[in-house]
């Protein structure tokens, strides 16, 4: 162990005094947790050093994650856990009058991240720590992370996520491993030795600053890093050697300055349609660039030839967003490495490989040529080079129609396609669930799975079952280890282990008497916090996820006010009582998400003021949804919604949350549920409505009528109706959007159509819930069957099937 409880004691007082000169009763919570966190990097900083000596020492293989977004969440706790000492710790801090919970929630989260693709990068991260594979982190350092949300009247209000006020004790500067990145300006072509050469003026220098943060495995040795970059001006001198400016230019730079480190001011909201803006752009480059630029100087560091790049690295790029790093990779290989376009895309090609976390077209990430060509000169100049020979390989080669070539091109009607590029530019396209990647095959992609078959692979996501059981449910998790012991924790699909105890009454009370607790102590957190007395015996039924429409809280909710309809009707009506939770944060811009939110927060003002109802159910919209919430609510969730519209939901991974949690999944055959489905078996699930192949034939060949349905359907009539009649007394116009995009715009999600089928399902549910002995056997079984889904297999895919990398004991 590499602390016990008294050297916990001991240092811990001695960190304390030297940051903030103070005994230990007169430092402030926050001093404490600064000066445990500090402590905690101090203590793995040893591992982290060995491990990197490790890695370059033994030449291994390294990958390298691009991702533009790290959704972490707070550290403090999941560092305890992997290092093996947060009990040591919990008692140390008791003896000294402390409780660690509190110093735990002293840290803000590390919110750099709109949802499931910046989460999964974060738990790829711990599992690769925890395997022991090579394997890094390379993103942004915002400075502000995804916005914090609180309502207000029922709206959402968003406010800046300033998560670096206070310093962030696991981050490192490395200012020694700082490069340049050069936007804008003019490429020069010369003739070198009868060779092409490309260089730059009047480019705009940027610094990029890496900050490292340790990635901690659980019980092993390893210690990865995660490598964010902040954008920073020039040094004046740097900026004369660079002949950026001439001496006495320096304050045309110094008003640069403003504009260059706006670059990782902010991370981007999710849109539900993206636009190109310029700073977004800059921002990939800005990274990729930085990232790619400090992978070649390690490696050359290493003195392999640079023909053999791809035998040492891989690069992965998440989504589309880093795919700059396939042209950035051509550009170092051909401009800086000397190599021929040949020779150095072949390189690259044996080099990046690429998951797609997409099906929606609109969601594909284009750029306009002329912003493109603006900042990013030569890098345009290669892509278009890629692009000219890949057309012609079409052309000549394949014989294809002009018509498909165009689909296919990376650059078209003016602009570049991401996904085009990442998928020419690598040699693996995965999709992140069995269904989403047949779709990517069928449709999406089709043309270039025809092309290249043997690039397109599946690797369904993952969570990590540290931070989702271990840490979340840790009454859950000491239940299962007195059970099954503890083999599951470092063999998650252990955990099948707990089928034998599915019928078993007693380990049943005990799992659900663990729900119940977890359930009263969070109602006692809500009644704090906002103020409402919820039912903590009630059914928690949870639909916690971003705002989109293709997720489907407009069904969710159409439900509630149709059960509340019938209360008022029968308020003797037989239910057992639910408690709704929501929590969804909507994009600044997209607003009839907004007006969603809005519409929750007015049905949830209706019904839980309306005391003729009893309580019999309630409706809660809980703000500022992100990794803390989440270990909060999900460990109390009884009903897990999984309600995308078939098709739409390319993985999903809170379903695998809840399911590890003991929730029964309420939900439609898309993303991962289909896989959960397939382990749980159709009895321990709940499935309803559409399925994937029904949705997609509605699109392409017509056949539903949302107008119709509105108009011959009472119940639906009824609900819509109450939107724009008054009924939840707030100005008619509120809800007229949604009201638009379900009758004017044919209800493009749906709804109409999965409505009655989403009743009887909620019914359905209802039904096990009284047969409560049934529940408990479905809620073991689906904890029995959840190992399957952690990341730690998937990474182990990804190890064997795209990267080929070996894992290394660090010793
Ligand atoms: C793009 C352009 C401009 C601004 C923002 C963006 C942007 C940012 C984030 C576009 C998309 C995202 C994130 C997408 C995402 O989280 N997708 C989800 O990925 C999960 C992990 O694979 C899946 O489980 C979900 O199904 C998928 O929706």
């Amino acid at each position: 162990m590499i602390a016990n409880k008294d050297t916990i004691k001991k240092d811990f007082a001695g960190k304390v005094k030297s940051m903030f000169g103070k005994n230990i009763e007169e430092a402030s919570s926050l001093q404490k947790y600064e000066a445990l966190a500090d402590l905690i990097r101090d203590y793995s900083s040893i591992n982290w050093s060995k491990t990197n000596s490790q890695y370059k020492a033994n030449n291994e293989k390294q990958v390298y994650y691009f991702s533009m977004e790290f959704l972490i969440g707070r550290l403090l706790k999941s560092n305890l856990y992997n290092l093996g000492i947060e009990e040591e710790c919990r008692v140390a801090l008791k003896e000294l009058g402390i409780k660690l919970e509190e110093i735990e929630e002293q840290e803000l989260d590390a919110g750099l991240g709109n949802g499931g693709l910046g989460r999964l990068a974060a738990c790829f991260l711990d599992s690769m720590a925890s395997l022991g594979i090579p394997g890094h982190g390379c993103g942004i350092r915002y400075k502000y992370g995804l916005f914090e949300q609180k309502i207000v009247n029922g709206y959402q209000i968003e406010i800046p996520d300033n998560w670096l006020k206070e310093p962030n004790p696991w981050e490192v500067r490395k200012d020694n491993k700082a490069v340049v990145v050069k936007l804008g300006g003019r490429v020069i072509e010369n003739y070198e030795n009868g060779y092409l050469k490309f260089t730059y003026e009047n480019y705009q220098g940027i610094k990029a600053v890496p900050y490292d943060i340790p990635i901690i495995g659980y019980d092993n040795k390893t210690v990865n890093t995660l490598r964010l970059w902040s954008a920073e001006a020039l040094e004046e001198e740097e900026a004369v050697n660079l002949n950026l400016i001439s001496r006495g230019e320096y304050f045309k730079a110094l008003e640069d300055k403003a504009s260059v480190e706006s670059i990782s001011q902010v991370l981007y909201p999710d849109d539900s349609k993206i636009e190109g803006k310029l700073l977004r752009l800059k921002q990939q480059y800005f990274f990729v660039s930085a990232g790619v630029q400090s992978i070649i100087r390690s490696y050359k560091s290493k003195k392999n030839h640079i023909n053999d790049l791809y035998k040492y690295v891989a690069i992965h790029i998440n989504d589309t967003h880093p795919s700059l790093a396939v042209p950035e990779l051509m550009r170092i290989l051909i401009d800086e490495e000397g190599l021929e376009w040949d020779k150095a895309f072949e390189i690259t090609n044996k080099t990046i490989s690429y998951t797609n976390h997409t099906i929606m077209a609109e969601a594909m990430e284009k750029w306009q040529v002329d912003m493109f060509k603006g900042i990013l000169p030569r890098i345009y100049m290669i892509v278009q080079e890629i692009n000219r020979r890949f057309v012609e390989d079409l052309k000549v080669k394949y014989k294809m129609e002009q018509g498909k070539i165009n689909k296919m091109s990376i650059i078209n009607e003016n602009h570049i396609k991401m996904a085009n590029l990442a998928i020419v530019g690598g040699y693996s396209v995965n999709g992140v669930a069995r269904l989403h990647t047949e779709i990517l095959k069928k449709r999406e992609l089709k043309d270039f799975y025809e092309l290249y078959p043997e690039k397109f692979n599946n690797k369904t996501n993952g969570i990590t079952h540290r931070r989702w059981l271990l840490e979340a449910n840790p009454s859950l998790s000491k239940l299962i280890c007195s059970t099954i012991g503890t083999e599951w924790i470092k063999k998650p699909e252990e955990l099948i282990n707990l089928k034998k105890y599915s019928r078993d009454a007693a380990f049943q009370d005990r799992a659900a008497e663990i729900k119940k607790k977890n359930k009263i102590e969070f109602s006692k957190e809500i009644k704090d916090r906002y103020g409402v007395e919820i039912n903590p015996y009630s059914i928690f039924d949870v639909q916690v996820k971003r705002l989109h429409e293709y997720k489907r809280q407009i069904l969710n909710l159409f439900n509630i006010i149709n059960l509340y309809f019938k209360l008022k009707e029968n308020p003797n009506l037989d239910i057992v009582p639910r408690t709704f939770f929501f929590a969804a944060k909507a994009s600044p811009s997209y607003l009839l998400a907004k007006e969603i939110i809005k519409l929750i927060t007015t049905v949830q003002y209706k019904i839980n003021n309306d005391r003729s109802i009893k309580d019999k159910i309630k409706v809660l919209f809980l703000e500022n949804y992100g990794v803390s919430l989440a270990e909060k609510i999900i460990p109390c969730a009884d009903i897990s919604e999984q309600i995308s519209t078939a098709s739409k939901e390319a993985s999903g991974t809170g379903n695998m949350k809840f399911m590890m949690n003991g929730a029964i999944t309420l939900a439609t055959l898309d993303g991962a549920n289909v896989e959960i489905r397939e382990a749980v078996g159709e009895e321990n699930i709940i499935i309803f409505g559409l399925n994937a192949d029904e949705v997609m034939n509605y699109e392409r060949y017509g056949g539903y009528n949302s107008k119709e349905i509105f108009n011959r359907d009472p119940i639906i009539n009824k609900i819509v109706n109450s939107l724009i009649n008054g009924y939840f007394q707030v100005p008619n116009c509120e809800f007229i959007n949604i009201y638009k995009h379900l009758i004017d715009k044919n209800d493009e999600y749906f709804i109409f159509k999965d409505f009655h089928f989403y009743v009887n399902a909620q019914e359905k549910a209802e039904a096990l819930y009284k047969n409560y002995n049934k529940w408990k056997e479905m809620s073991v079984i689906n904890i029995a069957h959840s190992g399957r889904f952690s990341s730690d297999k998937t990474i182990e895919n990804y190890s064997k099937e795209i990267w080929n990398t070996r894992k290394v004991n660090i010793i």
